[in-house]
């Protein structure tokens, strides 16, 4: 990918419901129903409509005749105070709540089991802007909207749209922003010190076939470094610099994880077990979603899991927005002078490779958001970025993310009317994939987070319907949200202000995410697919990108092309080397280029390279090598001559009885033998042919 385009400026004046055949979106901030607060006695509503007035007592369930006195009595004021706004709510509402409080025991049986559903009801009325209400609200006019099949892009026509695009590899600068790669990243690196980082970690690996956290996954077995140390060491690198680049050793560059009930217990103690990975005390923030209620038919109607419990499923990434503005860290972060948020997934290792030159191409162009794409294979699990211009109405006519699952029928709708499919030239379909990594200003963030919507970005839902009567659902559903169209918040808040754009990377080096299990991935293969998204293949990218990267630094090795990709497991992975470039090591082209000089590495070699003044000259490598110095230790290896053993993997037999983390990868790695260099004692040190360490 060579093409630099101009992106459109956008008229972000897009708030219209937008859905697929199969899901409807809606913009939040629709509820007629806002802020009710319980002031002892009563119910006030504050920006409210339906619920003012003199019906709004706590006694509402016995004053309605649909709890009795002696179980109101029963429950806990917040308890009370959130049933009787789902009471008033369902009573206006056609009763499809009934029910959650209509057919209680006489107090003496199940007491406890009313006080628990109570608050249960107070909880997803505390956690949701607008309360349970606007929830349910929101539900039903959505579901209605996928019932009847309303088509949201009716009115829109999808074009490839324009936008940046930058490759490692390519000596020329881009003719539109007028940078070359290396540059974009220089450009990135003058705002270091004023970044902050956002992981969305909320997610379960049900896809992947992994019952644990997905951030305690090893990237590799070379290092067995976890996508959450990894992530942690690359922006711990990223502050080192900002400290040697300003001078100003109290810079930090702080880390937000965004978890959920399913993964915030094992993330917190992925952090204690491992000090923090480095990071100062306060330096991460856990901010944890709550789940929503679960709906189990088209008027909403909240789902049971059993009697007394409502069913809850996850909102979506989409809830990170709000969260953050809740939290105060946007507040806080924007009083700090904090200029840009980079918000990341929790498994792609390769994404840590475009946040600098993403960073260059936002300031050189003013970006408020700018979202990380590449080239996407049709029919890929990964969202398309699109142009959707509206027939009518220019000004409704914006570039967003048009989810996977949306777009084969909004194509199949229009133009040749082929879907989504290749375009043959390029063996890619024509629309960038959206990786879903993002950097946000934060300026144009804060504005827009503060606005009427606090950050909640438009909702969906995707129900599977029993049969074409669309009445009933396979399995209960939920309201979801994405945090990659926060561009419609911007919209509404900045209009046509608003720049919103996106950067173009080839794959190789930044896209190979863990999210699917290995059986899913041979099955994926088999069709002839060629992105598993497994984490055999997450791991042999990671190993692939540097080899290209340390071939273009001059060194000799192969780097593996697709055919010379090995079946491990079933999946096609990288026959060697297997090399790791540190963040500790570089991050930066400019490093890799400064450090490495001339050299061999055959294809069975094992490379660890960490140490922010390791400088590799000449090395010629037939086995394993690591070599790991410390801060102020100036590192020269010239000529060392490495042959051992080194490392190989093993091919995990079918239907062994292995640990989970083994047998979504396939394989194991058998480490034989390597010459091993650690030196963390600051000075100046030269390291020659025969591995020797000499202080100098
Ligand atoms: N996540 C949360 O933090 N909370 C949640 O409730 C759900 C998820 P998935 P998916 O990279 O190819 C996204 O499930 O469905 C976190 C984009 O929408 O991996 O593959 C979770 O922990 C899509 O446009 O997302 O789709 C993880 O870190 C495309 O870009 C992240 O959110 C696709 O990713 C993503 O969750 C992709």
């Amino acid at each position: 990918m060579k093409l630099s385009y101009a992106l459109p400026l956008l008229s972000l004046q897009f708030l219209s419901p937008s859905s697929t055949n199969s899901g409807v979106v809606l913009a939040s901030g629709f509820s007629p129903i806002k802020h009710v607060t319980f002031t002892q006695n009563a119910i006030v509503s504050r920006g409210g409509s339906q619920l003012s007035g003199t019906a709004l007592e706590s006694d509402v369930g016995p004053s309605l005749g649909v709890v009795s006195a002696e179980n109101w009595d029963l429950l806990s004021d917040r308890g009370k105070a959130a049933l009787s706004r789902l009471i008033l709510y369902d009573v206006a509402n056609g009763h499809a709540q009934k029910h959650v409080y209509g057919d209680w025991p006489e107090k003496g049986t199940e007491d406890e089991e009313k006080r628990g559903i109570a608050e249960q009801i107070a909880d997803l009325d505390g956690s949701y802007p607008g309360g349970l209400p606007a929830y349910l609200s929101k539900a039903r006019t959505l579901l209605k909207e996928s019932a009847d099949g309303t088509n949201p892009f009716a009115e829109f026509e999808a074009f490839v749209p324009e936008g940046e695009s930058l490759s490692y590899e390519d000596p020329d600068a881009n003719p539109h922003t007028g940078m070359t790669f290396s540059q974009a990243e220089q450009a990135g690196l003058t705002v270091i010190g004023d970044t902050v980082f956002v992981l969305v970690a909320g997610g379960l690996g049900e896809r992947l076939g992994y019952s644990g956290i997905k951030l305690s996954l090893e990237t590799n077995l070379v290092t067995n470094k976890s996508y959450l140390e990894m992530y942690s060491k690359y922006i711990q690198a990223m502050q080192r610099m900002a400290h040697i680049k300003t001078g100003k050793d109290h810079i930090r560059i702080p880390l937000v994880i965004m978890t959920s009930d399913d993964t915030d217990p094992l993330t917190r103690k992925l952090l204690k077990d491992n000090d923090n990975f480095g990071f100062d005390e306060g330096q991460v923030t856990i901010v944890k979603q709550d789940k929503v209620a679960a709906l189990s038919n088209g008027n909403a109607a909240l789902s049971m899991k059993s009697k007394w419990k409502v069913e809850t499923k996850p909102h979506g990434h989409g809830d990170v927005h709000h969260l953050l503005y809740r939290e105060g860290l946007v507040d806080q972060w924007y009083n700090q002078g904090k200029k840009y948020v980079i918000f990341l997934q929790d498994t792609n290792a390769l994404v840590i490779n475009s946040v600098l030159p993403t960073l260059g191409v936002s300031i050189e162009k003013g970006f408020h958001m700018n979202s990380i794409c590449i080239p996407r294979l049709a029919g890929e699990a990964a969202g398309a970025i699109a142009r959707l211009e509206h027939k009518s109405d220019p000004e409704k006519s914006l570039v967003i993310n048009v989810e996977y699952n949306q777009l084969d029928p909004l194509l199949s709708s229009q133009g040749d009317c082929k879907g989504d499919v290749a375009d043959p030239n390029t063996g890619y379909s024509p629309f960038p994939g959206n990786a879903n990594n993002i950097v946000i200003e934060m300026g144009a963030y804060e504005r827009t987070v503060r606005g009427e919507d606090q950050g909640v970005v438009i909702e969906f839902v995707n129900p599977k319907y029993k049969d074409d009567s669309r009445t009933e659902f396979k399995k209960p559903t939920r309201l979801e949200c994405m945090m990659q169209d926060i561009p419609k918040l911007f919209q509404k808040e900045m209009g046509s202000e608003a720049k919103i754009g996106f950067t173009m990377f080839d794959r190789w080096f930044t896209f190979s995410p863990a999210k699917n299990s290995l059986e899913a991935g041979v099955e994926d293969v088999s069709k002839g697919g060629k992105a598993p998204g497994t984490m055999s293949s997450a791991e042999s990218d990671k190993y692939v990108q540097n080899q290209r990267k340390l071939k273009m630094a001059g060194v000799d090795l192969d780097v593996t092309t697709e055919e010379d990709l090995v079946l491990v497991s079933g999946i096609p992975v990288t026959p060697g080397p297997r090399i790791i470039l540190c963040p500790g090591f570089s991050i930066t082209q400019q490093e890799v280029m400064q450090k490495i000089q001339g050299g061999k590495i055959t294809k069975r070699s094992t490379l660890v390279l960490e140490g922010e003044d390791l400088k590799v000259k000449n090395l010629d490598l037939d086995g394993a090598l690591v070599i790991r110095t410390g801060h102020d230790c100036d590192v020269t290896v010239d000529g060392l001559v490495v042959r051992n053993k080194g490392y190989e993997l093993e091919e995990v037999v079918a239907g062994a009885d292995v640990p989970e983390e083994v047998a979504i990868r396939g394989y194991t790695m058998k480490k034989n033998e390597a010459m091993e260099i650690v030196i963390n004692e600051p000075g100046k040190y030269h390291i020659g042919a025969d591995g020797e360490v000499k202080k100098l």
